[in-house]
Parts: C-alpha cells; structure tokens; sequence
C-alpha cells in the first residue's frame, strides 16, 4: 500500500463496462486513504430499498437512460454530507434517500469542504451539468477517462455477476469469485445487474457517448484530465497507480 500526501479528488469517467468499479476496489487497496462513492451503486441501493428516488430511478436505469441531473445532485450531496467531505453550512431535513441525511439538491448555500478528504468519485459526474454544479461545492482534482474499446468490453457485461450490497464486482471469466455465485467476504449470493444485457448495454453506451463529450471537455479545460487506454484492467491498473503516486504521493 501507499501513502498520499496530498488530497487526492479524482473521479473516473468511461463507457459501460470500461472498469470503473473494478479500478475502484483497486485503488481502495493499494491507496487505504481513499474512500469511494459509486452512483451507480448509490442508484441501485435506492431500487433495493424502494426509496421514493429508486421508485424514480428504476425505469430510467432498466431502459440504460440517464437519472436527471438534480435527482443525481441530490443523491450525491447526501452522501459527500454522510462521508463527512461536505459539511453543510445549515441542515435542513432530508427527502431521505438511502444513506442521504441532510442537505438539500438546490440550495445554492455554501457547503464547507473538508480539505483533507481523498476520494473517488465513479460514475458521477456524467454530464457537464453534473460537472458544473460539484465545481461550486466540491472541486475534483484528477480526471481519469478511462479507455477500452466497446468491441473489447461487450464480451464482459453477461459475465458480471454483483455482491449488491458492497458493490463488488465479479466476473465469471475474468475475476471469478472463489465459490460459484457466492461473494468472497460474505459468502452471501451474488447477482446480475438488470441493465446487463447486451441491449440495455447498447443502449448505456449510447447514452455515454452522448453525454461524455461535453463531460471530458470540460475537464480538458480545467487542465486535470488524463486518459488512460488498454485493452484489460490489468493493463490499465499499474498505469493508474504510478500516475497517483506521481500527483499525489
Ligand atoms: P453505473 O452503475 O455507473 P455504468 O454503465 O457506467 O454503470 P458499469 O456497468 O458499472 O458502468 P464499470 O463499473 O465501468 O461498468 O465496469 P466494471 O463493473 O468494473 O467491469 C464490468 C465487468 O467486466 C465486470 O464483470 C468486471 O469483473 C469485468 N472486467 C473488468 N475488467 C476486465 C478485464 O480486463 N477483462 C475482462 N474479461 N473482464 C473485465 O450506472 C448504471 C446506471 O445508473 C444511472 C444510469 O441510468 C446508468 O445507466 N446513473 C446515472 N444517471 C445519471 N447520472 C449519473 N451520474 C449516473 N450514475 C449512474
Ligand atoms: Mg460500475
């Protein structure tokens, strides 16, 4: 493992299936320090718990579209505010999705960031309005664009089997776990996502293509992003360290 001596705010864009959750776990072990949000996770935590969000959300994220933009603002101040990386500056009650507790999508009340927080950010923002609004409460530091080719990751996405509630993510060719359809820590059962057939996939990657444009351009100006290309986490993994070290530690 390494130490960071910096705070390293990073989040990871990159197609459906690309290895966003799988970098994450990577990098939540080889750098403790870090903590990570998934919003894809955060997102399938609410359709588990029947939260009035996942009632919203379930639909959208089964037909592969976009969540809006302020239902995932939301979601995702609630839960930088859980982490202890926001504080708001006045609490106000929750319309309580899972894990949020208190601080309220629109307000445009200055939040308090706590400066030493090193985290990942995976699969937020999406959009370049997304991008906008975590600008004014919590600024990213490092911007990794993930890059795979479709053509490589569509083989993946019927393989992916799940532990929903931690997120870890499994393969039955790639990263199998050490007991068919059972989770490594757990032992609890594992799953597939509903948005992991290849048509929904289609449909995810279209809606990435879409939106991921304005998205990268606006960190390209910020001059913090970096991308990273391979045809396997295992390529791009090491890549990813020596790059963290380098910035961060
Ligand atoms: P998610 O959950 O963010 P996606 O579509 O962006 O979903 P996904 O599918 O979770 O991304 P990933 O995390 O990039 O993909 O990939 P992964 O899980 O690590 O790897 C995929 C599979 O390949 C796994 O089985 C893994 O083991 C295997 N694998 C990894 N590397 C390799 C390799 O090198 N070789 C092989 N053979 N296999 C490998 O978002 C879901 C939905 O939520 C909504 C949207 O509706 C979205 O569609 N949503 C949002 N909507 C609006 N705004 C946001 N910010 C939103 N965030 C989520
Ligand atoms: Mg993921």
């Amino acid at each position: 493992t390494k130490r960071l001596k910096k705070a390293a705010r990073i989040i990871l864009i990159g197609a459906p299936g690309v290895g966003k959750g799988t970098q994450t776990e990577r990098l939540l072990s080889r750098f403790p320090q870090l903590a990570a949000i998934s919003s894809g996770d955060l997102l399938r935590e609410n359709v588990r718990k029947r939260t009035t969000l996942g009632l919203q959300a379930e639909a959208l994220i089964q037909a592969g579209s976009l969540v809006p933009d302020a239902v995932m603002l939301d979601l995702i101040s609630s839960e930088l505010a859980v982490k202890g990386w926001l504080t708001p500056s006045e609490s106000t009650p929750s319309s309580s999705p899972a894990h949020a507790s208190s601080i309220s999508s629109s307000s445009s009340r200055p939040n308090t960031i706590m400066p030493s927080a090193s985290f990942i950010l995976d699969g937020f923002p999406r959009t370049a309005v997304q991008a906008s609004s975590l600008d004014r409460i919590l600024p990213i530091n490092f911007v990794v664009h993930l890059f795979t080719p479709p053509s490589v990751i569509i083989s993946r996405i019927t393989k992916r089997w799940v532990h929903a509630p931690s997120g870890r993510v499994y393969n039955t060719e790639f990263n199998p776990p050490k007991v068919e359809g059972k989770d490594d820590v757990t032992g609890e059962a594992l799953t597939q996502r509903a948005d992991d057939s290849i048509d929904t996939w289609k449909q995810r990657l279209e809606k990435f293509e879409e939106s991921s444009k304005a998205l990268i351009e606006h960190y390209d100006r910020q001059g913090c992003l970096w991308r990273v290309e391979g045809n396997s986490s295992d390529e791009i993994s090491p890549k990813l360290f020596a790059e963290i070290e380098r910035r961060f530690a």
